[in-house]
């Protein structure tokens, strides 16, 4: 196939994170495919989430599917993070209404003895599959790929509260009351996270994002003393790739002096942290990513494009700064905001 894009080293994303002068500021959406999207509608009619994820050809289908829709400036692979708890033994399905559900959730020291730590070259090869399929149409678009998994904390709170959890509290007195056993359970999902990075940067990803979605939840003591080695252990792994990394978390103000010591190329800050406050907190290094409120895409033109000026206004033309949401685009999102929102960030100079 001829190309007359230019190669994805070129892309704005890569530029904007190697410190090199882009045009414009890159923007990508997290959760920029899903059911906000009719193309993704009409394809979850005939298949089940998992289905999507499990078929190489479906999954490039839905990664693609964004990135047709608008001017992007990245595709993250369709998957979710909870597939490879599937390859440690844990038993997965996503219920209509309810999310995710775990039938054996982890709650003894037998059921963390017998988490199995797979290769993710086979326990998840149909994303690595998806990897590879997708990079040539991403490369006759000159454009990056985001792979992801999830981070330790927020992998447990599913592994033991067995789905959706408002305080999380089983994983959270067990980080309290059982430090071996919290030990052995973190070492083993950084460990499995970690090396499926690792394989979906050698299967093509060119970016590695990290989402720990609870942690905001966690008093900062906590998260320094256990969960932010393991995510430091994650993030050894996937470093060997020589790749970016974004760690981004759910309301991880407070927590993000402490992340940017990761060595996170990118952080990720959610809506309700000033940009402003971020950046004194991270320091100059990071490139920061965010941070619309997702709520605003719900809103009229006007009341968006506002938004969006506060977030330019507040990031003060740091040129280490990624467009992105605050967190991932609500399913009853109108598809003519995500155009417009798109379009407006790659006007302003
Ligand atoms: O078709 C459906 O049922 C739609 C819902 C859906 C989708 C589109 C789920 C169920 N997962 C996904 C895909 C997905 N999940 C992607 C790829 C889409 C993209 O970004 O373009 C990604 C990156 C995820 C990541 C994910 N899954 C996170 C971390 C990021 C975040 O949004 O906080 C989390 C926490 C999950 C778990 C999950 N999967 C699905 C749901 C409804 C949930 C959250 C449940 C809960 O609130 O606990």
């Amino acid at each position: 196939m001829i190309t007359t894009a230019p190669p994805v080293a070129e892309s704005r994303l890569l530029r904007r994170i190697q410190g090199v002068p882009t045009d414009v500021t890159p923007v990508w959406l997290m959760r920029q495919a899903g059911r906000y999207m009719p193309e993704y509608r009409a394809l979850r009619q005939q298949h089940s989430l998992l289905e999507l994820i499990k078929t190489p050809e479906l999954a490039v289908d839905v990664t693609l599917q964004p990135v047709n829709a608008f001017d992007l400036d990245a595709a993250i692979i369709f998957s979710d993070i909870l597939p490879p708890l599937e390859g440690m033994g844990l038993e997965l399905s996503f219920l209509k209404g309810e999310g995710p559900v775990i039938h054996n959730p982890v709650r003894t020291a037998a059921d963390i003895a017998a988490l199995r730590t797979p290769d993710p070259r086979e326990s998840l090869c149909y994303t690595l599959e998806a990897i590879r399929l997708v990079r040539n149409e991403l490369d006759a678009r000159g454009l990056p790929l985001i792979g992801f998994a999830g981070a330790p904390f927020t992998l447990a709170c599913y592994a033991i509260e067995g789905g959706k959890s408002r305080y999380h509290e089983n994983t959270r007195i067990l980080m309290l009351a059982e430090p071996e056993l919290w030990h052995e359970l973190m070492t083993k999902l950084a460990t499995v996270a970690g090396e499926f990075l690792l394989a979906q940067a050698e299967a093509g990803a060119d970016v590695l994002n990290i989402f720990d979605t609870w942690v905001g939840e966690l008093a900062s003591h906590h998260y320094r003393d256990h969960v932010l080695p393991y995510v430091m252990q994650m993030i050894d792994i996937a470093a060997r790739s020589g790749k970016p990394i974004i760690l981004f978390g759910v309301g991880s103000g407070p927590l993000l002096d402490l992340m940017a010591t990761t060595g996170a190329t990118v952080i990720g800050i959610d809506w309700r942290t000033n940009l402003q406050r971020a950046r004194f907190r991270t320091g100059p290094e990071p490139i920061l990513q965010g941070n619309l409120d997702p709520v605003s895409l719900l809103a009229p033109w006007d009341v968006l494009r506002r938004e969006i000026d506060e977030v330019f206004a507040q990031a003060e033309g740091d040129s280490r700064f990624i467009f992105n949401l605050g967190h991932g685009v609500l399913p009853q999102t109108p598809v003519d905001n995500v155009r417009r929102l798109v379009d407006y960030v790659h006007q302003i100079r």
